[in-house]
């Protein structure tokens, strides 16, 4: 049976703090993401990029943060979408922009989640857990914020009223390496299941995953991904405005994308902080569609897939 799959772009910069992630989408497009879905036998609905208008400036008690206005507009634009596409389409990916995005993804598809009875799972792909609150950020740099806003922590009453928040026990985030001193705090107060690149460089990558995988299955939950470019060793992946060295390697992303495809989990997918303009002939986008490839079932060779 043909699966369906829609590509929403999300040109989000203003979450970043500097410019570029505005041609994410683009670079994707060019890299070839849509036809290399298609030939992998998936019917692809391209939505298009999403906009938001000019916005009227809001200030914020935190005198750090910057573009809120913006980040609300997207937030809002976002989320409707996401749960639209969510409804309609097997699997949605949407294509970034910065990781604010991430915060109206995920509160759409937690709505949908919510109309399915279904518990919303979410692996959390990222050099950073992006829990800073509100009033926690010092650099005010909105990409920074998703995951505190969509499990519903405290002080977020400039974002949009969040009408269905993810159970913080429902996160698994890998490849984890800057961490600031309030998300330190968080994660440990929320209880967040947190692979640093301590504990993959000491386990490896695929038994965490099989163990997250196995609590999505059990609770017949949806699956989204978050990935995050800086996710990935800055050496193969140069395209990020954050970069921090020690990244995922391209085997164990590749061995992470193989064994989510495997499951057969996956419900949606966030592919967020390329900026193209850091970019070296298009190897970061090209990469990232390579990635994507092995998540939508392309395989090196035929094999038995594991019984779970
Ligand atoms: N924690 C830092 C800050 O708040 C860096 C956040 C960077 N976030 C991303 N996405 N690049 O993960 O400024
Ligand atoms: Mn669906
Ligand atoms: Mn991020
Ligand atoms: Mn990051």
């Amino acid at each position: 049976m043909t699966r369906t799959c829609s590509i929403l772009g999300a040109p989000v910069q203003t979450g970043a703090s500097q410019p570029g992630c505005i041609m994410g989408p683009a670079s994707l497009r060019t890299a070839g993401l849509l036809r290399t879905l298609a030939d992998l036998g998936w019917e692809v609905t391209d939505l298009g990029d999403l906009s938001i208008g000019a916005q009227e400036p809001v200030t914020h008690a935190n005198p750090a943060i910057h573009d809120l206005a913006e980040t609300r507009a997207w937030i809002e634009a976002l989320s409707e979408a996401a749960f639209n596409a969510a409804q309609t389409h097997d699997r949605p990916i949407f294509i970034g922009g910065d990781h604010a995005l991430a915060a109206g993804t995920l509160s759409g598809i937690a709505r949908h989640a919510a109309t399915q009875a279904r518990p919303l799972f979410v692996l959390w792909l990222d050099a950073h857990p992006d829990l800073h609150t509100l009033r926690t950020t010092t650099s005010g740099n909105l990409h920074g914020t998703p995951v505190a806003y969509v499990t519903g922590q405290p002080d977020f009453d400039a974002f949009p009223p969040l009408e269905a928040s993810i159970d913080p026990a429902n996160f698994c985030m890998m490849g984890i390496r800057s961490v600031d001193p309030a998300e330190r705090e968080r994660i440990a107060k929320i209880g967040m299941e947190v692979h640093d690149m301590r504990a993959l460089d000491e386990t490896g990558v695929l038994a965490p995953l099989r163990a997250f995988l196995a609590r999505v299955r059990a609770a017949n939950g949806l699956l989204h991904i978050s990935f995050d470019v800086d996710f990935l060793d800055p050496e193969i992946a140069p395209a990020v405005g954050t970069t921090v060295p020690g990244g995922a390697t391209f085997r164990e992303a590749h061995l992470i994308m193989e064994e989510l495809c495997d499951s057969e989990l996956v419900t949606s997918l966030d592919l967020v902080e390329l900026n193209p303009f850091l970019d070296e002939r298009g190897r970061t986008a090209k990469l990232i569609c390579d990635l994507t490839a092995s998540l939508f079932g392309r395989r090196v060779l035929d094999r038995m897939t594991r019984s779970y």
